[in-house]
């Protein structure tokens, strides 16, 4: 229970001597205070109480909703991942820490080149390896040596991370900056002076370079059992953050967001953004406000079930935190030349987009720019033609030609207005099932169902299914699915049909559904 606070109080007190009408003007201040009170204010984090009844922890599930830091970057879909490095000179993946920063030279880098490619390929965001577990920083840092300081490009005077900001703030792109505790380089790795130094690090990135939207801490770490032992400080560089950042998302070794659990784009089929907090070090929790915990992963988020009824049913708590699903346009972090033939299609990137945008994440794509300081030419023609895909597929909702109702719903049409504040929703919160019947006033052919909830109610949906009439006035299955969150595409059979209805078949509390788009995507090929 929320306690209010006693200056309040006092100031009502003052107010005894006012007369009848004055006292019920108060007295219906304080009743609707009262309420707001008791109705469970909207947060992204809630404790579960041993008394609570499945059905009040149901209750709970569904009404906890993202921080605006966390819709924000939610409604980016495409982020961008920049692996650039000495990794790049010596066609490595992991580097061993001990490279000399004289390899370092991308005589034509041009960050300017890299932000636009991904801009016009519909990216909103992109994230800089400022140092890789190599050690090596791609700014001038007064930590250590180990930076482009030395190197020969720009005679010691360049400055990546600088040039990748400013290259952002010109085209008006998200920026993010990984930063990756383990670190081959550093003398102070396995002690405490290596948390003071990484801080120093961070604070540097989070000062000089203007709004950072994302911090990427990588729970990567191959030292083995025999090699050095490092406990990172992540609670204090959290705190940094905050105080100095505090649009900024944590990923992924952090609270704002999570790691899907794969590298290859493909999320899960049933991706909840509301969790068990079993998963994160609650002692970190306690510490803080609920309405902006944090904390790190602790325990496995590569199950295939993180937040079904059974595993929340269980839960000490419950945390909104979402997928992104990392992986790179070619099999490496980092450019090599032997993989120049081996970058995405365009096919394979709209698959990855559906496996992950569509499956209730965020994208996080890796271009990794090659030895010149650019994105290559093959990296940027699939890039290009993958917008081209994506523009093509998604430039008619077929949808909008249709009528729709439901029996026990309002809103209907709010799903068709390309706004995903304005939504369906049945009439009482108790009506978590419901039927929205589309007709069509011509056959219409369709094979891509997508469906948005609204966020900022919850996620809500656990089963929908898609049927059509078919031509002797049965309704026929088309698809099924379980989660929708953010967004949720599925590809099917082709259907042609005047009529069509969308099951929403559990849910668990009054579904919402703030947009639904049926598209026609040809046969593209794989
Ligand atoms: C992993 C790292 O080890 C890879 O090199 C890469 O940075 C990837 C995004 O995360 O943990």
């Amino acid at each position: 229970m929320m306690s209010v606070p006693d200056e309040n109080w006092s100031i009502f007190a003052t107010n005894r001597n006012f007369d009848l009408m004055k006292k019920g003007i108060l007295i219906s201040c304080l009743l609707m205070a009262a309420l707001a009170i008791t109705a469970q204010p909207k947060s992204n984090f809630i404790t579960i109480l041993p008394t609570d009844t499945p059905g009040e922890i149901l209750v709970k599930a569904a009404n906890i909703v993202p921080s605006e830091r966390q819709l924000r970057w939610q409604k980016l879909e495409l982020t961008a991942f920049f692996h650039f490095g000495l990794n790049t000179f010596t066609d490595r993946e992991w580097g061993e820490g001990n490279e000399d920063p004289a390899i370092f030279n991308p005589e034509t880098l041009d960050a300017e080149q890299w932000v636009v490619t991904v801009k016009e390929a519909g990216f909103k965001q992109v994230i800089i390896t400022a140092k890789h577990h190599d050690g090596f920083c791609l700014w001038p840092t007064n930590t250590t040596s180990h930076s482009v300081k030395n190197s020969p490009w720009k005679n010691g005077h360049g400055d990546v991370v600088r040039e990748v900001a400013e290259a952002c703030r010109k085209h008006n792109m998200g920026f993010g900056v990984y930063l990756s505790p383990w670190d081959r380089n550093a003398q102070s790795y396995g002690s405490d002076a290596y948390n003071d130094f990484f801080t120093r690090q961070l604070d540097e990135l989070l000062t000089q370079y203007g709004v950072v939207d994302e911090v990427w801490f990588d729970g990567a770490c191959g030292e083995g059992k025999d090699g050095k032992k490092q406990i990172y400080d992540f609670l204090r560089w959290y705190k940094l953050i905050r105080e100095k950042q505090p649009g900024a998302v944590i990923a992924v070794m952090g609270p704002d967001v999570r790691w899907v659990g794969t590298e290859n784009g493909r999320g899960r089929e049933t991706e909840w953004s509301v969790v068990p907090t079993d998963h994160f070090d609650l002692s970190a929790i306690a510490e803080n406000s609920q309405q902006d915990p944090v904390y790190k992963p602790v325990k496995d988020l590569m199950d295939d079930d993180l937040g079904s009824r059974v595993k929340i049913l269980s839960a000490k708590g419950l945390a909104w935190y979402p997928a992104e699903t990392a992986v790179s346009i070619r099999p490496g972090w980092f450019w090599h030349e032997n993989q120049n033939h081996q970058v995405k299609t365009p096919e394979e990137l709209f698959d990855i987009y559906m496996t992950s945008v569509g499956r209730n994440g965020v994208l996080l794509l890796n271009i990794p720019p090659d030895r010149r300081g650019l994105i290559h030419e093959r990296d940027v023609q699939n890039l290009k033609a993958f917008k081209t895909l994506l523009d093509q597929i998604f430039a008619v909702n077929l949808a909008k030609g249709s009528t729709i109702n439901s029996s026990n719903g309002k809103g209907e049409m709010s799903m068709l207005d390309g706004d995903d504040q304005t939504f369906f929703t049945t009439n009482s919160k108790d009506d978590t099932t419901t039927i929205l019947h589309l007709r069509f006033p011509e056959q219409t052919t369709v094979n891509l169902l997508s469906l948005q909830e609204h966020l900022t109610t919850g996620q809500r949906v656990e089963a929908f299914e898609l049927e059509y009439k078919d031509g002797s006035g049965d309704w026929k299955k088309v698809t099924e699915g379980t989660t929708i969150g953010y967004k949720r595409l599925i590809r099917f059979i082709p259907v042609t049909t005047r009529e069509l209805r969308l099951g929403i078949t559990s849910s668990r509390l009054n579904p919402t559904v703030a947009e639904l788009g049926l598209y026609w995507i040809g046969e593209i090929a794989r």
